[in-house]
């Protein structure tokens, strides 16, 4: 099959993320045609060294990338809209109908999926799968609601990828190799965290519990966001290694953006993250390490809700200790409220908290992944 994507870059990483996982995995696991309509490709070359951004289309294996220039497709568009078998609409970027036109017009049309986001809540049962006709052309749009039960679209998760985690954490030379990679080989003796936040994250608990910790710390802090929220604090992180005053055992590493397969070995070779949004929130369960998610913040706290849906499946069969502490931390974190403690209390258990995260990346992955859904979807209820 040929799946045309397209997704807008509405801001930060996750929608090309999102998108660029997707493609590469039904072109690597599955054999697939895919071509990627992006409006933004700077944003996707910033962790995909081998996209040209400045190229209005290019190839990448069976993957073809072109600009998406939205208002109408160009003579080339075209071309390439004959030949899709499906049209993925990722997170509502809206197919205007220029567009739609142009597929309404094929015999039979493409099947159609509008790709909602990520969520943990209980509707995503209720929506993914059904459809919804088009007011006027001969079309019907089918929503794909990625989540975490097997009524749901799922998560990506590339067919190699456990087995290749595993290979690799169980092998400090590897991690040493791939830390010495990074230019910072030293830090294989350290505890390491990666700190991929939001720049309103509020740090000041997280930073007052590490300068009370004994422990040799690593932090690796990637540009942009939150190296915003260091600066709220006073922490200033250029391109040099910053270790706070008052606490020489703490090292903040300015990382560049890595490509998306070294941001995995990254959160692997980690002993915590701080994840956020929807595709690092997802690797970091995938890193069977413990991590600590902000949701992208939605109007009227609606992230929050998320936020409690998630924590209601991931900690359904944690032990009770755990589970109080994990709860308190998450929810205390995202309003911005925690203590040094809570950091404390759950760091005390974190041999508990590692086994809980092999545990729960272990089970999710007995659940199908989201291309395997996709692929069964599209050949069972669209493409008739
Ligand atoms: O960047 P995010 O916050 O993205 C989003 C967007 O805000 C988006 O509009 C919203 O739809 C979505 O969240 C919910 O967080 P996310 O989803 O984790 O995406 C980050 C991507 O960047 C992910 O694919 C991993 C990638 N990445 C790298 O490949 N290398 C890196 O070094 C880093 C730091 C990230």
């Amino acid at each position: 099959m040929h799946f045309g994507i397209f997704c807008s870059v509405i801001d930060n990483y996750g929608d090309a993320g999102v998108t660029w996982r997707l493609a590469r995995q039904l072109r690597d696991d599955f054999g697939q045609d895919v071509t990627l309509w992006i409006d933004d490709p700077y944003t996707l070359a910033a962790f995909a060294p081998e996209v040209h951004p400045e190229k209005e289309v290019q190839q990448c294996g069976k993957l073809t990338l072109r600009r998406w220039h939205r208002p109408r497709p160009t003579a080339s568009d075209h071309e390439s809209l004959e030949r899709i078998d499906v049209a993925l609409e990722a997170f509502g970027c809206g197919l205007g109908e220029p567009w739609l036109e142009t597929l309404a017009g094929r015999r039979p049309p493409p099947c159609w999926i509008h790709l909602e986001h990520l969520t943990p809540e209980p509707w995503a049962e209720g929506i993914h799968g059904l459809p919804s006709p088009h007011p006027r052309l001969p079309l019907t749009a089918w929503f794909f609601v990625p989540g975490f039960t097997p009524r749901t679209g799922g998560l990506l998760r590339e067919r190699l990828l456990l087995e290749t985690r595993d290979r690799f954490q169980r092998d400090p030379e590897a991690i040493g190799r791939f830390l010495a990679r990074l230019g910072h080989a030293e830090s294989i003796d350290s505890r390491r965290i990666t700190l991929f936040c939001y720049a309103d994250a509020e740090l000041g608990a997280f930073l007052d519990w590490l300068a009370h910790e004994p422990l040799t710390t690593t932090i690796f802090v990637p540009p942009g966001q939150p190296r915003q929220a260091l600066a709220r604090t006073g922490l200033e992180l250029d391109a040099k290694i910053l270790t706070p005053p008052g606490a020489p055992q703490v090292r903040f590493v300015p990382l560049p953006m890595l490509p998306q397969d070294d941001f995995d070995r990254l959160l692997w070779s980690s002993n915590f993250n701080w994840v956020r949004g929807e595709d690092s929130f997802v690797r970091a369960q995938w890193s069977a390490r413990p991590f600590l998610w902000h949701p992208y913040r939605q109007e009227r706290n609606a992230h929050l809700l998320k936020l409690d849906a998630f924590l209601d499946h991931y900690l359904a069969d944690a032990p009770e200790t755990l589970d109080d502490a994990i709860s308190r931390l998450f929810r205390r974190s995202n309003r911005g409220e925690e203590t040094p403690q809570d950091w404390d209390g759950l760091w005390q258990r974190c041999d508990l908290w590692q086994a809980h995260c092999y545990r729960w990346s272990q089970r999710l992955a007995l659940q199908e992944d989201l291309c395997t859904r996709l692929l069964d979807f599209v050949a069972r209820n669209a493409i008739k």
